[in-house]
């Protein structure tokens, strides 16, 4: 590997780094299906989704209907991944899960029957109101005006010590075609929270304020006008199973007579809103819930194809950075040389684009290390490792600091982190194989910023720095061997 002449890199200022860092989340808002697949990398959070994308895009989302062509496109681009996925595991059991469920999701499309899920806290009303309301479903569809639907109960959300976790019900109620959504009163912050994951996946959800026979009539109206206000989705007041109430009847004789009685259920408004919502276009339902069924299952293949291929890229990379510290420490220079570092990089892109299977010329592998190591030193994290590194060799009192070793150190480092962004920015791509690569910038800034700051925690830079210090630094044993040998 030959070293181009070392120059010293200022970097940016400290302070304007850091503040470059705490505004890192704001940028980590993805669109459309990114946001779904992204969901799922972070260990199948739903919740993860930032309310900001919701304000931002639901509104227009929910407007663009699915037509079936779309869906038939998704599930071919599906196959697509799980074909490379067959190719890349050992593991042929989960293709071939993956294949049935994929055969099952093309006859979906045609599936007759609509599916309503009724969800919400522990003791809201669900069972009650399933059961209430398929009585009065069934007369409408024997006179025909209202689809065929089945309702189904998840497990209550919110219950801590539950086998389901909230993640669980929200993606069973994600597979639906509408979502019935309890509260008993005012939303809780859980409530509100679950009910914005349900619109940033564009779900279909009702809101229903049940158990109303609970309040005083005006306060209903208040409760029921704060809900309105709070979510813009179709909000419904219901007595699945109102209490019984005091009737007094003032006879003829003047007498008061006083009786118990037993209202009967008040679901009216909610059988409206449903029919309405069933009954229009029920084929655009299916074919929606159809494609988000899609969208997770492919997004379930490419993680477990991700994974494969994180795994051979993190190999990959730990080669380079070893490489890169060598170089750095044999050749110690004030500040750190970035484009000698970046030069290494070139073949490390050209090898993680193989893994990724995104193709890239050794030319283009050039630009993108050198585009990367330019972002490095513009966003400062070239001046914010070194520090970092310097500290934390100070920090572990490790006596043996030869010459080189924190900008040997500090460039294993910064190519890890570029490694890193790489593997991050590549699982994010489609897997459908590109010709010609062309680099996202923005993203890939992104990308960079996030990882740089996942791997700027202590425990993470301690245990970076001690593994450098081995790989750069003669090992006790063997000095301890050197000097008895000495000594004998
Ligand atoms: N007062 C009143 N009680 C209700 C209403 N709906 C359900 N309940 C009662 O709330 C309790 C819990 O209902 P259930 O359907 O089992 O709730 P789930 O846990 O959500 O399935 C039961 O005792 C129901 O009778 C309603 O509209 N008004
Ligand atoms: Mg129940």
């Amino acid at each position: 590997m030959k070293l181009q002449r070392p120059i010293l890199v200022g970097g940016l200022g400290l302070s304007f780094s850091l503040w470059m860092l705490q505004n890192l989340h704001h940028s980590m808002v993805q669109i459309g299906e990114f946001s779904l697949l992204s969901l799922l990398a972070v260990g199948g959070g739903l919740w993860l989704l930032k309310s900001n994308r919701t304000q931002n895009s639901s509104q227009s989302l929910s407007s663009v209907p699915v037509d079936r062509t779309t869906v038939e496109a998704s599930i071919a681009k599906a196959q697509a991944v799980v074909n490379q996925l067959a190719q890349e595991t050992e593991n042929p059991l989960t293709v071939g899960t993956l294949r049935e469920q994929l055969t099952r999701l093309t006859a979906e499309l045609d599936r007759q029957e609509m599916i309503a899920v009724v969800t919400g806290g522990k003791s809201v009303g669900k069972t009650t109101l399933i059961e209430v309301l398929k009585s009065s479903w069934c007369q409408n569809v024997e006179t025909g005006s209202f689809s065929l639907v089945e309702f189904q109960e998840t497990p209550p959300l919110f219950v801590k010590a539950s086998e389901n976790s909230d993640v669980d019900v929200l993606t069973h109620a994600n597979k639906s075609d509408v979502v019935l959504f309890l509260t008993n009163g005012d939303l809780t912050d859980s409530e509100f929270q679950s009910l914005q994951q349900l619109k940033a996946i564009n779900q279909n959800t009702i809101l229903v304020f049940n158990k109303q026979d609970q309040y005083l009539p005006d306060e209903r109206v208040s409760v029921l006008q704060s809900l309105k206000h709070r979510m813009s989705s179709i909000v419904v007041a219901t007595a699945a199973s109102p209490s019984l109430i005091k009737v007094r009847k003032h006879q003829e004789d003047g007498c008061v007579q006083e009786s118990l009685e037993l209202p009967t259920p008040d679901i009216q408004q909610l059988t409206q809103q449903l029919g309405e919502m069933l009954t229009q276009q029920p084929e655009q339902l299916v074919w929606a819930t159809t494609m988000r069924k899609v969208l997770l299952l492919k997004a379930e293949a490419k993680n477990l194809l991700n994974e494969i291929r994180r795994d051979r890229a993190v190999k990959s990379i730990e080669q380079y950075q070893w490489i890169a510290a060598a170089a750095a420490f044999a050749n110690p220079v004030p500040a750190l040389d970035i484009l000698a570092t970046a030069a290494i990089n070139a073949q490390m892109v050209m090898d993680l684009g193989g893994i990724y299977q995104q193709k890239f010329s050794s030319e283009q592998a050039q630009t993108v290390a050198g585009t990367m190591g330019s972002l490095m030193v513009k966003l400062g994290l070239v001046e914010l490792s070194s520090k970092a590194v310097s500290t934390v060799l100070k920090t572990n009192a490790i006596t043996f600091v030869a010459g080189g070793l924190v900008q040997g150190v500090s460039a294993a480092y910064l190519t890890r982190i570029a490694g890193l962004t790489l593997v991050e920015y590549f699982q994010q791509q489609e897997v459908a194989i590109h010709s010609g690569t062309v680099l996202n910038l923005d993203k890939l800034r992104q990308t960079l910023r996030s990882v740089f700051q996942q791997n700027q925690q202590m425990a993470i830079l301690q245990s970076f720095v001690k593994q450098g210090v081995k790989h750069l630094t003669p090992q006790p044993q063997q000095l301890q061997l050197v000097k008895s040998e000495i000594s004998a």
